[in-house]
Parts: C-alpha cells; sequence; structure tokens
C-alpha cells in the first residue's frame, strides 16, 4: 500500500520532470498525468514479477483487434486499494480527484459490446491471477466522437494521445519486424498494466503501434524531395492509425487487411520468441504452454502467420505446424449477422502476402482432404471451404484450426449449432462450446456506483461480493426489508440527480430526476431497434395529445448510440430521436409528462454514469440478432430491470432474476421462423391505427428531416423492404408490455423488490465467471501468484 507522502512527493516529482512546473502552477491534466506516473512506478517490480511468473508456465493470449478500456486512472487507484488516500492527499493539496479523473480521455479502442467484453476479461483475467496476455492494436485515433447538430450526427477524430498517455510503457527493445510484400514496418509493443482488484499479479495488455523502420529518407530529403521524403513514414503510421468503424465496405479494406495482418503478425512473432526464449526450439512442446483465443474473426490471419513462421523460419514440417495450430487457437464468434462475416478477396491477400495465401490453399486442401475421407461429396465441401468463390472465408479458417469454437450467450450458441454452423457442428460437435458473456464488477458496480457498492457492502458484512459476485445471494434474505428497499430507492434516486446534473453539464438539458428514467443505450443498429422505441414515443405523445391525462409517471426516455458513419439509416435514425425529442419539448402539455433526450458521444465514462442512474432497460432487438449482449447486465448489476425481446443473454438474465421481475416481449425465434415467409408489414401498417399515424408521421411533415431523405428512407425500410427486422410486428406488443411497467411502477415497494431482485441474482454475470470457464474448459490454465513462483 502507498502512503500518502509517497503519493505527495511522485506527483511534485513527476510535475517537476515531465512537465517542469510547481503544484501551485500546474494544470489538471498534469497532474493527472503526475499521478499516473506515481502509480505506475510503485507497480512496476509487481508487473515484471508476474510476466516472468507467467512466461515460465503455461500462458493463454486473448488476440482482439478492439480493447475498448475507457478510463484507467479511477479504476486502477480503486483496484490496488489506495483510492481514498489518494483522495486525501489530493483534498490537503486542495484538488478534486473526481475532476482529476474526468481529465482524463477514454481509450475508445474499439466499437462497442466486442470491445469492451475484451476489456472486462483483461480485468477480471488480472484478478484472478491467470495468466492471460491481451494483445491489440495502439490505434492513434480510436472510435470517433460524436456531436449532434441541428438533431444530426456529425463525426470528428479521436485524439486520446494529445496529451500524451500516463498508462502505458513503450517497451523499444521488444519491438518485431512486419514485412508485407511492398513494404517493411515495425511493431512497436506499448504495454499496458491491467491492475487486478486488491491482487499482487499484475496483468499485460500488449497493443503494437505501426511505425516506419526509418523516420526519414535522407537521400530524398538531399534531393530536395520533402514530401516524399517523410512519406513512408506516414504510410507506415497509416497502419495503426484509425480503429475501423464495423461497417466499412470496400473503400479502406485493404489497410484494414494491413491492420489484421500487422498485429497478428506481431504477436505470433513475440509469442514465439518468448517461447524460444524460455523452452528452445522444440516446438512439439509449444501447445503445452501457450493457447491463443480469436477474439471474433479479426485476428483469424494469426493462424496463417502462425505456420508460417513455424514452416519457413522454424523449419516445422507443415502437418506439424497444423496440428500444434490446432492446439493452440481457440475461436469465439459474436454475431449471426451474415454481413458481418468477414471475407477477404484472395487477390488482396495475394498481392499484400502471397506466402500466407499459398499456406491458407494448403490448410484447404487438408480440410478437403479429411472430408473426402469421411465421405462428404463435392458439393457439401464447397460450404466447408476456407477459399472459395475468390474469397477467403475466415470463420471457416478459424473453425476448421480451432480447438473450441463457442458463442456468447446460451441463446446464440443453440443458433450457431442447429442454424449458422450448423455443417460445422454435425463435422466437429465437441469443438462447440458456450461462454455467456459476463462484465467485471469492479468498474460496473463498485466504481461507477459506490453509494450502491456501500449499500451491499454494509449489508453483507464486508466486500468480499467484489471479487465473488455470487455472494449477492445473500442479500435476497432481505427482500422484504421495507427499511432496505428504501434505501435501495434512495441510492438510485441519489444516481438520478448525479445523472441530471451530469447531462445538464454536458447536454445543456435539463431532466427530472423525480421522472422515470427508460434508458436505451448501445451501438445504432436496425437490429437492435431503436427505431421501434422511437416509434413508441411519437405513438405516446399522440396519445397524451389526445389525452392529456393519460395515467402514466413522468417519464424521461435517454438515448446513447453512435452510428457508424457509412451507415445512413441508423444515421437516419439519430435524427428521428431528435425530431421526436424537439416535437415533443415544442408542446406544452405533452413536455409535463415526457421527455426524450438523445445524449451524445456514448462511450464508457459516460456509460459508468448512465447504468446507475436508470429506472429501465430497454433491450428490445429482433429475437435471435442479439448475440449475447452485455449492456443488460450492466444495469441488471445496478438493481435496473430489463424490458427486453427473448434474446441474447435477456434470456439467462430473466431466468436468473425471474419473469416476474422483468418485462419480456415480444416475438421470439421460432415464431419469427414461422412467418417470415408470409410476414407483411403492410398488414400492420393497415389495421393498426397507432402504426399508421406514427408511420406517416416519417412523410406527412410532421417530422422534418431537412429534406435530405432520411425519413422517407425508414419508411420505405418498413413498407417497402418488408421491415427486416419485425419493427411493426413488435409494436403492439411493446406498447402493451410499456403499459405494465407503467402500471408496475405505481407500487413503489414491488417496484423496489424487481430492481433488489435483479440486484441479487446479478451474479453469475460476473466476468470473472466467463474467464474462469474459458480457463477450464478451453484454455486449461490455473491462476498462478509471483510468490508461488519463487518455489
Ligand atoms: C458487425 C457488423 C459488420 C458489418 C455491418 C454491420 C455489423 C453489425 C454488427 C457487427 C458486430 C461485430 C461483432 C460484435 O461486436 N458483436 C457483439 O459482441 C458482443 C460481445 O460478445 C455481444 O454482446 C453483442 O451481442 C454482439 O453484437
Amino acid at each position: 500500500m502507498m502512503e500518502k507522502q509517497k503519493i505527495k512527493e511522485g506527483i511534485e516529482r513527476y510535475l517537476k520532470v515531465k512537465h517542469g512546473v510547481k503544484l501551485k502552477d500546474a494544470h489538471d491534466y498534469q497532474i493527472f498525468n503526475a499521478l499516473s506516473l506515481t502509480v505506475l512506478e510503485d507497480i512496476i517490480d509487481n508487473w515484471n514479477n508476474t510476466t516472468e511468473t507467467y512466461n515460465k508456465g503455461r500462458r493463454a493470449y486473448y488476440l482482439s483487434a478492439e480493447f475498448l478500456m475507457g478510463r484507467a486512472l479511477g479504476n486502477n487507484l480503486m483496484n490496488l486499494g489506495i483510492y481514498d488516500e489518494v483522495k486525501e492527499v489530493l483534498q490537503e493539496l486542495n484538488i478534486d480527484l473526481n475532476k482529476i479523473e474526468e481529465i482524463e480521455e477514454d481509450a475508445g479502442l474499439g466499437n462497442g459490446g466486442l470491445g469492451r467484453l475484451a476489456a472486462c476479461f483483461v480485468e477480471s483475467a488480472a484478478t484472478l491471477n491467470m495468466p492471460l496476455v491481451g494483445y491489440g492494436i495502439r490505434y492513434s485515433n480510436g472510435l470517433f466522437k460524436q456531436n449532434i447538430e441541428n438533431g444530426f450526427q456529425t463525426e470528428c477524430e479521436d485524439t486520446w494521445l494529445k496529451y500524451g498517455e500516463a498508462w502505458s510503457i513503450r517497451k523499444e527493445d521488444e519491438i518485431q519486424i512486419i514485412e508485407y510484400s511492398d513494404m517493411t514496418v515495425k511493431a512497436v509493443p506499448y504495454d499496458v498494466p491491467i491492475i487486478g482488484y486488491k491482487t499482487k499479479n499484475i496483468n499485460t495488455l500488449r497493443l503494437w503501434q505501426c511505425e516506419a523502420l526509418r523516420e526519414f529518407d535522407f537521400n530524398l530529403f538531399n534531393n530536395q524531395q520533402y514530401i516524399e521524403a517523410v512519406s513512408a513514414r506516414n504510410k507506415a503510421e497509416d497502419i495503426s492509425r484509425v480503429l475501423y468503424p464495423n461497417d466499412t465496405a470496400e473503400a479502406g479494406k485493404i489497410l484494414r487487411l494491413r491492420q489484421q495482418y500487422f498485429f497478428s503478425s506481431a504477436s505470433m512473432k513475440d509469442i514465439i520468441s518468448k517461447y524460444k526464449a524460455n523452452f528452445g526450439n522444440d516446438f512439439s512442446q509449444f501447445a503445452k504452454y501457450n493457447v491463443a483465443q480469436l477474439n471474433d474473426t479479426h485476428p483469424t490471419i494469426s493462424i496463417l502467420e502462425f505456420i508460417r513462421i513455424l514452416v519457413d523460419e522454424e523449419k516445422v514440417s507443415f502437418d506439424n505446424a497444423l496440428s500444434i495450430a490446432k492446439e493452440f487457437f481457440g475461436y469465439t464468434n459474436h454475431t449471426i449477422l451474415a454481413e458481418a462475416l468477414e471475407k477477404w478477396d484472395i487477390r488482396l491477400i495475394e498481392r499484400l502476402f502471397p506466402r500466407i495465401l499459398q499456406i491458407a490453399y494448403q490448410v484447404d486442401y487438408e480440410l478437403m482432404k479429411e472430408l473426402r475421407q469421411k465421405g462428404y461429396d463435392e458439393g457439401a465441401i464447397w460450404n466447408f471451404k476456407i477459399i472459395a468463390n475468390n474469397v477467403m472465408r475466415m470463420a471457416n479458417l478459424a473453425i476448421f484450426v480451432g480447438r473450441a469454437v463457442n458463442g456468447v450467450a446460451e441463446l446464440h450458441t443453440e443458433i450457431l449449432k442447429k442454424i449458422e454452423l450448423n455443417n460445422w457442428y454435425k463435422l466437429y460437435p465437441n469443438k462447440f462450446q458456450n461462454k455467456t458473456n459476463g462484465i467485471t464488477p469492479r468498474r460496473w458496480l463498485r466504481l461507477c456506483n459506490s453509494e450502491l457498492s456501500k449499500f451491499i457492502t454494509d449489508l453483507l458484512g464486508n466486500e468480499d461480493w467484489v471479487k465473488n459476485l455470487e455472494l449477492l445471494k445473500g442479500l435476497k434474505k432481505y427482500k422484504d426489508d421495507d427499511e432496505v428497499l428504501k434505501n435501495l430507492m434512495k441510492i438510485k434516486h441519489e444516481k438520478k440527480v448525479q445523472l441530471a446534473s451530469y447531462i445538464k453539464q454536458e447536454e445543456g438539458i435539463e431532466i427530472d430526476p423525480d421522472s422515470f428514467f427508460d434508458i436505451q443505450i448501445k451501438r445504432l443498429h436496425e437490429y437492435k431497434r431503436q427505431l421501434l422505441n422511437a416509434l413508441y414515443i411519437l405513438d405516446l405523445y399522440y396519445r397524451i395529445k389526445e389525452n392529456p391525462n393519460l395515467d402514466i409517471p413522468k417519464t424521461t426516455f435517454i438515448f446513447g448510440a453512435k452510428a457508424f458513419p457509412g451507415y445512413k439509416r441508423a444515421k437516419g435514425i439519430v435524427k428521428f430521436i431528435n425530431e421526436i425529442a424537439r416535437l415533443v419539448d415544442s408542446d406544452e402539455v405533452v413536455s409535463k409528462k415526457i421527455k426524450v433526450v438523445f445524449v451524445h458521444n456514448y462511450r464508457v465514462s459516460y456509460a459508468q454514469k448512465l447504468f446507475p442512474g436508470s429506472d429501465l432497460s430497454k433491450q428490445i432487438s429482433t429475437a435471435g440478432k442479439e448475440a449475447s449482449g452485455t449492456g443488460n447486465m450492466k444495469f441488471m448489476l445496478n438493481a435496473t430491470p430489463t424490458f427486453g425481446t427473448y434474446d441474447g443473454a435477456n434470456i439467462e438474465i430473466v431466468k436468473a432474476s425471474g419473469e416476474e421481475n422483468n418485462y419480456i416481449f415480444g416475438l421470439r425465434v421460432e415464431d419469427i421462423e414461422k412467418i417470415k415467409h408470409s410476414y407483411n408489414p403492410k398488414w400492420y401498417y393497415r389495421e393498426n391505427p397507432s402504426i399508421k399515424r406514427v408511420v406517416d408521421a416519417l412523410i406527412n411533415g410532421t417530422l422534418n428531416d431537412g429534406g435530405c431523405g432520411y425519413f422517407e428512407d425508414l419508411y420505405n425500410a418498413l413498407l417497402e423492404e418488408r421491415d427486416q427486422y419485425y419493427v411493426l410486428a413488435d409494436f403492439e406488443l411493446f406498447k402493451k408490455e410499456e403499459e405494465k411497467v407503467f402500471k408496475d411502477y405505481k407500487d413503489k415497494k414491488k417496484w423496489a423488490q424487481k430492481c433488489f431482485a435483479n440486484l441479487c441474482n446479478a451474479g453469475i454475470f460476473s466476468s470473472d465467471r466467463t474467464i474462469k470457464q474459458y480457463a477450464d474448459e478451453i484454455w486449461d490454465i490455473k491462476p498462478i501468484t509471483f510468490k508461488d513462483a519463487s518455489i
């Protein structure tokens, strides 16, 4: 534990050497930096000891193109158990720790759920002392920043590194060289410490940054070709410059492929060179010590690069290299959306790294050989092939070579087995596993809701629940205790007051903390159906206009979502929600009952304020489309009931906390299967006047998109393109269910009990549980601390 005096001295020292200022003159960001470096300095020995210990035994690697880390400072202080000390030290210096925390830019190196899951996983692994190393890319621009101008989304670049970045160490001596046929670049590792909760082990997230071999070409410079002199450098730096939003179509694809190969190759080289340093050149033992998890198909080219290095550089036979790879890699699937399954044009692959394509053909040949031996006919084989129609199907490669294939929630895994990947499931039934996602209770409760945390700790008598979330079950004995329930709702109210004041500060919008906070926060996508929620609110607007005494609690509907820049329809939905907000505000009567807020630039640090201040968690994806969802778990852990479809992890959430404590509505997967060929949204439009009224509002001038065509496009999506996501089919069911919510909310005690039941039963959604399952059932790794290692 760091002493207060040491913390103070550290801050002053780093202010001096890094910023050349005295405390009295320091800016907040300089204090942030100095404080972070002070803490970093203190953990280096433990960090190095942990790495050395992990080097000697079996280790797992989490390969992911995205790590959506958010802010580091608060979490690190809390996990190290020095949050209060630091707060006091700063107080004595007249500095508000909270203000210093708020100055930190989010590390937004991910799009959404998949990247945030990776961040929760590395934190859980560190907390559990699991030898897991994360590998990813150090994008200089993370996910774009979002603004809302006149109701439209606009984007600008994220520059999270602009004040430098205190929490990583550049490892100049562990650089890897990456070769493409047209360029050779450096991969420079930046190691981020992953600090677990109250444990000495410090795990590592290694993020690769791309740089040119040489900064500058002097020959060109001397020739006065200044632009050309720096162009190689720029071209190299482009490779790790931007995080791709996952809607990216053809343009820029070549850069994305370069990016995937870049971090895959760097990571494989790193892993192999460490293996050689620790265990020598006998690769027959490689898989005994190493296992890698592919977070979706983005790092799948690692498989081919791994085989290439073994065969070409380490002189292992192809057959042996392939069988080692088959023990080394596991693959996680995160979506069943067909458009999200990665396929690479083999001409691109050939152009950038021809040898990788050759290896892919060899692997494909082995797959075909196996299938023929097993009696498959050529037609059936076609569906399995890795290379077909001039594209490389990355999922097929990952499944063929992977030791395990997993989905991320029970329903999702079942759909993979029964439908999407059924041919593979029949071929390799034993490879398929489920690993329901989880979230770290440190960031998503202990850090973001200290009030609720204290309430739990007071009731349970200790803080053990932070590391063992199933202990929340111990709260159940208070489920009818009026005092406890009252306190819970008091805390919820306090968090709503805090959220309201943050929204006032960020959006300049006043909301009433005594109103019901109905929240939908997640990426903008049609399958997530923000549109359904919006249409419902528009209908409510009309109903209140018709009947100003409509019996509903005063409600604030809050949305937060980024639409990918090229995804026109998603941007149309952003505008639509904002126009509804405007319509509501402009009506004196309706605005007394409801309010709509679209918060801008939704991100991890904003999320940490939204989940705790919620009354209702909206999880309304078209059944079968949301692989899992993890935001749903964050609401639950903050004692908020789910309003959702029977989809993804929602199913497991209501199974854990009881249907009676949540609101499940809408078509289920099997219902959709039955109606999908005959579904006619126009029938709903004709037969249901409420539906007609809100859909017509898109085109009759009620709502205005400034003539850009967004709203007509939404209209067409619903009526002319057969409403692919069954928005109209679920409209009335949604409405009935929300009615039920409003009715139930009147009974304060009953409502509090629903909130409480969600909290008590959230234990299984800890990412500690998920990581233990991966460790036991796929990776075969065990916790180890450096004390154990010195024996
Ligand atoms: C990819 C793409 C690419 C093409 C256009 C549209 C589109 C839409 C979605 C995606 C999803 C990429 C993978 C992903 O982020 N999956 C999410 O993973 C979470 C963690 O497992 C899970 O909770 C979410 O349900 C799942 O959507």
